[in-house]
C-alpha cells in the first residue's frame, strides 16, 4: 500500500484544496492529512476562520482522505513519515523546494497550485462585495 502525506491549514475549504487532495491521493492508496491546530497557524501567522475541529471534520467528509492528523509544529514531519511509513509527501507548488530534506525519507513531489483561487482571495472578494 503506497501511503502519500499532505500538511495544510485548509481554511474555508475550495476547490484548489480539493484538487492537490484529489492528486495527492491518486498518487497511492492512502492519504494522510497533517492538518495545522490552532496554535500552529498563528505560529504560521495565520488565523483560520474555522477552528481545528471544524477543519478536520470536513477535511475527514473528503472521500480522498483517509486520515488526519494534527500538524503541531514545523519539525514533525520526518517523524510523521516514518511513524505513519509514508511513501510520498506532497505540496503544492507555492512550497517548491522547501521541503527537499525529505527526500531522504520519502519520495517528495510538488504540485503545480490551482490558480485563481485561495482562502485569501475568498476573504478578500467578500470584503469588496458590494
Ligand atoms: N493549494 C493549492 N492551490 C490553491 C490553494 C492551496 O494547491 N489555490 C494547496 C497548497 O499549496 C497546500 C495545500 O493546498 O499544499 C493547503 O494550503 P494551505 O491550507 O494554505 O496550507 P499552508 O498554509 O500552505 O500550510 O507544513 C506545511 C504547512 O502546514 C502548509
Amino acid at each position: 500500500m503506497i501511503k502519500v502525506i499532505t500538511y495544510g491549514t485548509f481554511d474555508l475549504m475550495h476547490h484548489g484544496h480539493i484538487n492537490i487532495l484529489k492528486r495527492a491521493k491518486d498518487l497511492g492508496d492512502y492519504l494522510v492529512v497533517g492538518l495545522s491546530t490552532d496554535e500552529f497557524n498563528a505560529v504560521k501567522g495565520k488565523a483560520a476562520y474555522h477552528s481545528y475541529e471544524e477543519r478536520k471534520l470536513l477535511l475527514e467528509a473528503i472521500k480522498y482522505v483517509d486520515e488526519v492528523i494534527p500538524e503541531r509544529d514545523w519539525g514533525q514531519k520526518v517523524n510523521d513519515i516514518k511513524v505513519h511509513q509514508i511513501d510520498i509527501f506532497v505540496m503544492g507548488s507555492d512550497w517548491e523546494g522547501k521541503f527537499n530534506e525529505l527526500s531522504e525519507h520519502c519520495d517528495v513531489i510538488y504540485l503545480p497550485r490551482t490558480e485563481g483561487i485561495s482562502t485569501t482571495k475568498i476573504k478578500t472578494d467578500l470584503l469588496n462585495r458590494k
